[in-house]
């Protein structure tokens, strides 16, 4: 994998959407490897959700995709892994984090179907999103 192809550009970053299915700390390796400064990706406005959540129409019905938060640090209060902020924007599903039936749910994916997010245990091999600069407007 370095396919440049396989990165899709938005705004100032690109998007790398996978196949392949890993826990979370092997998907968030897996994008750190990247180049460009890529991550699992924050999503910070419903423009970036919405453009996302479009491109995950093309992909193979039920899989739903990491995104790169967690509340692993203190329960109850996400973070984007890149920055350690807060969330300002978000997108929950209604009823959700619940921490489904008392389990740690510390990892957040991003429903293909909605383009809402959910918390979801952190061990489940999913799909995920990696993000980048796109470095095509620096001088
Ligand atoms: O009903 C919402 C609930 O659905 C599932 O649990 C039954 C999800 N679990 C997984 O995807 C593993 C919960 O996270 C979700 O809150
Ligand atoms: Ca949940």
């Amino acid at each position: 994998f370095n396919d440049e192809e396989e990165w899709k550009e938005f705004q100032v970053s690109c998007y790398y959407f996978s196949e392949v299915k890993y826990d979370r700390d092997t998907a968030r390796n897996f994008c750190l490897q990247q180049r460009n400064w890529s991550h699992l990706a924050d999503i910070l406005t419903p423009e970036e959700n919405a453009w996302i959540h479009e491109r995950l129409n093309g992909h193979n019905y039920p899989e739903n995709y990491y995104i790169g938060a967690t509340d692993l640090e203190v329960e109850g209060v996400f973070r984007w892994d890149n920055t350690g902020d807060t969330f300002g924007y978000s997108n929950w599903e209604d009823g959700e984090p619940n921490q489904w039936r008392g389990d740690p749910e510390n990892c957040v994916e991003m429903k293909t179907r909605s383009g809402e997010w959910n918390d979801v245990p952190c061990d489940l091999p999913k799909r995920f999103i990696c993000k980048r600069a796109s470095l095509r407007n620096l001088p």
